[in-house]
């Protein structure tokens, strides 16, 4: 009788009273209290008809409950499918129909525009607000705190996470127990964690990020987290006096700097700073350790694969550089088209190889074979150089991918929203540089001949359309799009031209 996910991060915790979650109000919730609600949860599940190996859709705001629906959905064997709250209706009926989602706990406000969907994909549908209440919650409340947590082998799945393609067609990354296991063991190894860490929890939890770097690792750990609903800048100078550990996408940091409350006296007693989930400009990191005293540890991994290399704990914090492969993981840089391994010190693109790499894509098996070659390794589609000291530089990306906020946008994506606009005849999205999101998307939009594109219309249709952080900041109105000779768009060229684009 086995479950390793949660014998390993939950079940030690299940007796204990220690804190477990701290919240911004002073209060706290105890291992055993989260625990209990987990368990209420995972038979409230069962009740509803969900077994083992059913997939659980969650559009919800960040809470404690939110984080014991992941531990509920180990406990219970079912796979745990988080989606970005920022996501529109349109965006979640694919998401939902395409994971054949069992259950979907939705925000109660949003009730009555998820019902359609869910029911249109013959999926149950049940609420869990950002106060913990809601249909689901109330469902979980009769329930007993008692379940034994379902048996899973290690490479039982244990979540999807939904990741946008290339051609604009989201994928949902399968992970396994074993994938996720390994990687917080590596982490807590890596970056030293210990029971005493309290690590300062401001990322959202429906990324790899927030969910599984920042909350395994704790619970591996035997930690406990600041919990907050958000990063709010007042709430995080705030609470990081009881911090030890913190963890950020670039932008965390940059308005942090930005601060003048956030100096070395209010960071003196920190033990970790780490950065991840988009590049850290090395300025950053420079201005960074001349105000506080640290150097920030910046780690590099994917959804996919979760976290592939860090900087070290004890030795040079290299800025510039992703660090190491962690321990169990391999990288090699190769050529783009014929996937061989290049001589040390070149540029092409980075394979990982390990026990964190997923083991496909839901229902989509060309594009897993395109991108996990048969050997085990995985394209990550990020260029990279190793140095001679053996450091990961990420040197840009061979996949047309826009970082904003440590967001995703694949340009795609918002180029097939946009081809579809009246008055629109073709369109090229692009990232500029952004003093706050690192990048921020830009929109080329060709007009059909004659016509005046209405922007305001586009940019209302977009609001209802795509996520917040996907709509372009900027459109921009060409005659022609630059091509070269085989007619494919040049997009340096147009990154070139609007590369000021968001400079004040
Ligand atoms: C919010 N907005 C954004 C973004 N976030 N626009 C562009 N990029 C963004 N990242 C927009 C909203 O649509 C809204 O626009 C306005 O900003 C205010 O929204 P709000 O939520 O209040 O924004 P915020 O609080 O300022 O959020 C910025 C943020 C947040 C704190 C940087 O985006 C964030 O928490 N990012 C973390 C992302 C993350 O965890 N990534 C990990 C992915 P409007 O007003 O027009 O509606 S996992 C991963 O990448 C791998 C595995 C890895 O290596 O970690
Ligand atoms: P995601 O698909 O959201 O998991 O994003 C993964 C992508 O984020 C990677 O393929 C990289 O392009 C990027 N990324 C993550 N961490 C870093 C980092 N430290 N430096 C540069 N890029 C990063």
């Amino acid at each position: 009788m086995a479950n390793p996910l949660y014998d390993t991060l939950f079940a030690p915790h299940e007796a204990s009273d220690a804190p477990f979650l701290h919240l911004a109000d002073g209060s706290s919730i105890s291992r055993r209290a989260f625990l209990s609600t987990a368990a209420q949860m995972a038979n409230a599940m069962v009740s509803a008809g969900i077994a083992a190996g059913d997939r659980v859709a969650v559009h919800v705001q960040k809470s404690p409950e939110a984080l014991a629906l992941y531990a509920a959905c180990v406990k219970a064997g079912v796979i745990f499918l988080p989606l970005n709250i920022a996501y529109t209706p349109p965006e979640l009926d694919y998401f939902v129909g395409d994971s054949g989602a069992a259950l979907f706990v939705c925000d109660p406000g949003e009730l009555s525009e998820m019902e359609p969907i869910a029911k249109a994909h013959g999926c149950k549908v049940l609420t869990l607000g950002s106060d913990g209440q809601g249909s689901f919650a109330q469902a979980a409340a009769d329930q007993s705190e008692k379940f034994n947590a379902v048996d899973r082998t290690k490479d039982d799945l244990a979540a999807f996470l939904y990741t946008s393609g290339t051609t604009g067609r989201s994928k949902g990354a399968m992970l396994t127990q074993e994938n996720l296991l390994s990687n917080a063991r590596a982490l807590v190894d890596a970056w030293q964690f210990t029971p005493d860490d309290v690590l300062l929890h401001a990322l959202p939890i429906f990324h790899a990020h927030g969910l599984f770097v920042a909350s395994n690792v704790s619970l591996m750990a035997g930690g406990s987290m600041i919990f907050l609903p958000k990063f709010d800048p007042d709430t995080v100078i705030a609470t990081l006096p009881k911090a030890t550990v913190m963890m950020g996408v670039p932008t965390f940091y940059t308005r942090l700097l930005d601060d003048p409350r956030f100096t070395r006296q209010l960071t003196a007693h920190m033990r970790l700073f780490v950065s991840g989930s988009a590049p850290l400009l090395a300025e950053t990191h420079e201005r960074f350790q001349a105000r506080t005293g640290h150097r920030i540890l910046e780690r590099y991994g994917m959804t996919e694969t979760s976290m592939n290399t860090s900087n070290p704990y004890d030795a040079e914090r290299r800025a510039g550089t992703v660090g190491f492969p962690l321990p169990g993981v391999e990288v090699r840089v190769c050529a783009p088209e014929t996937h061989t391994e290049l001589p040390q010190g070149e540029i092409g693109v980075l394979h990982v190889r390990g026990p964190n790499v997923f083991v496909g894509y839901w229902n989509m098996p060309e594009k897993t074979r395109e991108e996990l070659l048969p050997d085990g390794y995985f394209i990550t589609g990020d260029l990279a150089r190793i140095d001679a000291d053996g450091y990961v530089h990420i040197v840009g990306r061979g996949k047309d991918l826009i970082i904003s906020g440590g967001y995703n946008i694949y340009p795609k994506e918002i180029e097939l929203f946009l081809d579809d606009q009246p008055g629109v005849s073709e369109s090229a999205v692009i990232g500029a540089p952004h003093p706050d999101f690192g990048e921020s998307v830009v929109a080329v939009l060709v007009p059909e001949a004659g016509v005046t594109v209405d922007l305001d219309a586009i940019e209302a249709t977009a609001r209802r359309e795509l996520a917040g952080f996907k709509r372009p900041r900027k459109f921009e109105i060409v005659d022609a799009l630059p091509r070269n000779t085989m007619g494919k768009v040049q997009k340096n060229e147009l990154r070139k031209t609007f590369e000021k684009a968001f400079s004040q």
